[in-house]
């Protein structure tokens, strides 16, 4: 079989990165994926607009905890791709239960159900941040894991039990690892999208703690093309780190936004830091290079078309921006500083 004759569903294909991923495999010649997502607070069928039409295309609305589901969710396709996840570190921060329960518990769920129909592929998605911060130098795929907040600790976990699958049932899977991912359809609470739809509204961004930390940014397209390749030529058993090679300290992400918005420089606010917060990420990525894998958006043009993006489509945030967001904002934000 032809990788892209492959079927397959991708649970959690309603978020930012599964439903880039989504359109992707339409673009690269798959003919038959079905989304399954729960629809939590994250989860946007507007993320799906440009292939919902699609003959090929199917959405089930479902939980990856609840094995019934997950069962009739999955059955009669060949692959599976997991991106379901809690996946904010600052939410994590205030309910860790809400992680153990998707982003590990799920996780087995879904294993056993793709061992149990004989799936040909599992693919976990998994992130730079189960290495913990690496002060130094760039994490390999063999470091140990040292996850140090309830989300990592949670992925990390996730983690065991596809190498736990792996190993006890020859589960055919792999995982990959990405670093800070932006781009358009990023739901306005991490720091890219809620930095310029704060400055769009005229609010500050609040810049946690001294605002030094580094993260390695790389565009949503180039980390679902990874994800791609994983999907259809990486070794079962083996992790992939995907990053997109541009370490930036956090002011200057948000001094790049500012500019791009034509925005005042004050918007900038200094906030009490994020508990625990790492101080960085970085990955080492020859191992997917090898595979033929190669970010293509420079970070700046990135950022400069994700403000755009941001700038053209208050349609798809601005309803968010009314809904849930505004009660997680008081949460977060209330006592660090009175304006966002
Ligand atoms: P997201 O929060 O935008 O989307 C998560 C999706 O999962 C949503 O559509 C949500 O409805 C769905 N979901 C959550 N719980 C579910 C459940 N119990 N059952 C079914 N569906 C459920 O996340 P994202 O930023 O697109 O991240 C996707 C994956 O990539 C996650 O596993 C995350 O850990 C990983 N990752 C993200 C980044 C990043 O910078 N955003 C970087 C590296 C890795
Ligand atoms: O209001 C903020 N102010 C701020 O200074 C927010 C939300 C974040 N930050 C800082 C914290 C981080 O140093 O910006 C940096 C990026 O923060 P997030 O966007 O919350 O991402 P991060 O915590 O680095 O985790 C992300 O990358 C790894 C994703 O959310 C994870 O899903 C992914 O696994």
């Amino acid at each position: 079989m032809r990788a892209n004759e492959r079927s397959v569903v991708v649970a959690g294909g309603a978020g930012f990165i599964g439903s880039a991923f989504v359109r992707l495999l339409f673009a690269q010649g798959y003919e038959r994926v079905r989304v399954f997502d729960k629809l939590t607070y994250a989860g946007n069928r507007a993320n799906l607009a440009e292939v919902e039409h699609l003959p090929g295309y199917s959405f089930v609305q479902g939980d990856i905890c609840e094995p019934t589901q997950v069962l009739a969710a999955l059955e009669g396709f060949d692959a599976l791709v997991n991106f379901a996840a809690e996946s904010h570190v600052d939410r994590s921060l205030h309910d860790p239960a809400a992680f153990i329960r998707t982003d590990v518990h799920g996780v087995f769920v879904l294993l056993d159900a793709a061992r149990t129909l004989g799936m040909s592929r599992v693919v976990h998605v998994s992130t730079d941040e189960v290495y913990g911060q690496v002060l130094d130098g760039f994490s390999t795929e063999s470091d140990l894991l040292r996850p140090r907040n309830p989300y990592s600790a949670s992925k990390a976990g996730g983690e065991m039990m596809v190498m736990a699958f792996v190993e006890t049932y020859g589960l055919p899977a792999v995982i990959t690892r990405g670093s800070n991912t932006y781009g358009p359809y990023q739901y306005p609470e991490k720091f890219i999208p809620l930095s310029a739809t704060n400055v769009l509204r005229g609010l500050p961004i609040p810049v946690y703690g001294d605002g030094r930390q580094i993260r390695d940014w790389m565009h949503v397209d180039d980390h679902a093309a990874g994800i791609a390749l994983a999907l259809e030529r990486g070794e079962a058993g083996e992790v992939y780190n995907i990053g997109g090679g541009n370490e930036r300290v956090n002011i200057d992400v948000a001094t790049g936004l500012l500019r791009e918005l034509d925005a005042p420089p004050d918007l900038l606010t200094y906030v009490p830091d994020r508990p625990g917060h790492d101080r960085r990420y970085a990955v080492d990525t020859a191992r997917i290079r090898a595979l033929g894998w190669e970010p293509q958006v420079r970070f700046e043009d990135g950022l400069a078309a994700t403000a755009r993006w941001y700038r053209e489509r208050r349609d798809w945030w601005v309803p968010l921006i009314e809904g849930e967001l505004a009660s997680w904002h008081d949460l977060n934000y209330a006592q660090r500083t009175e304006a966002p």
